[in-house]
């Protein structure tokens, strides 16, 4: 069985991070072991979050590990306690590749969505994530994410996408923003949740290959969690197939299934998407 380390908070209500992550790749046949990087009351899109940041027992933590001979195949970060993490994490990223080089990190820069970033996200924590995605082998940033990390103007990307009447057009758009990202990682893009009217995009970016753009219907309103929900399904299924495209597929199906089941069982969209009761249809 392959070992995961899921580095990323753990909210008590709300359906995000490790909450998400843990039951799905468990459920995918995985051994999780989370990293939690903070501790909240629920995740800050409720009016009121108490929050604990994980900083100074991080390392120690890691080192426990490290210790134990712990060895994982897969690394998947998401959300950051503090900007401070990221050095934390970037040396244990270093040493835990040299010691099992067929490792494979994917970073989830979360950072924000809808053009805007989340509460306690400042300019100190996107470079913290610039560091980290030098690192990654795949990264999965939402368009808003995608955006502050290549220092594009979000609206003027988005506008720039309503306007294109072809793909290609839409494609030509894109590149510019991948070859920005392409400046900061080595490593495979994924950038998710593109809107476009009546469909969401999920566009897929490999070195020397073309730029593919995949398509889902819009089932609902966005929701918080969405992006724990894609990173955690691609990952399990990149790591099993070694095909992303077909990761990117399954992880964006799943999700548009998940939002409209959340939206048949009348759950208000800031408790997340409801999951738990449909994991068989991953
Ligand atoms: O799923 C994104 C996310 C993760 N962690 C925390 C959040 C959010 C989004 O609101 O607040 C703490």
């Amino acid at each position: 069985m392959k070992h995961i380390a899921a580095i990323n908070d753990l909210s008590g209500v709300g359906r995000c991070s490790i909450s998400v992550i843990l039951p799905v790749l468990s459920y995918m046949g995985y051994c999780v072991n989370p990293v939690p990087t903070a501790i909240l009351s629920n995740h800050t899109a409720f009016p009121y979050a108490y929050s604990v940041s994980l900083t100074e027992s991080l390392k120690p933590y890691l080192d426990a590990w490290d210790k134990n001979g712990f060895q994982q195949d897969a690394i998947l970060i998401g959300y950051l306690g503090s900007p401070e993490q990221a050095d934390v994490l970037y040396q244990f990223l270093t040493h835990a590749r040299e010691k099992n080089p067929e490792l494979i990190i994917i970073l989830d820069p979360v950072m924000g969505d809808h053009g805007r970033l989340y509460r306690n996200i400042t300019s100190r924590y996107i470079d913290s994530m610039r560091k980290l995605i030098r690192l990654a082998d795949l990264c999965c940033p939402n368009l808003t994410e995608a955006a502050f990390l290549s220092d594009l103007d979000y609206q003027g990307i988005t506008y720039a996408l309503t306007q294109c009447t072809s793909e290609e057009g839409r494609k030509m758009v894109l590149n510019a923003m991948f070859s920005g990202l392409s400046c900061l990682t080595e490593g495979k893009i994924v950038v998710t949740g593109i809107d476009c009217g009546e469909l969401y995009q999920n566009a897929v970016w490999q070195p020397d290959a073309e730029l593919q753009i995949l398509y889902n219907s819009k089932s609902g309103a966005g929701r918080p969690g969405t992006g724990d929900l894609f990173a955690s399904i691609m990952t399990g299924d990149y790591l099993e197939t070694g095909d992303l495209v077909n990761s990117v597929k399954r992880a964006a199906d799943f999700v548009a299934l998940s939002v409209k089941h959340s939206e048949e069982e009348a759950l208000a969209p800031v408790f997340g998407v409801q999951f738990e009761d449909i994991l068989s249809r991953i």
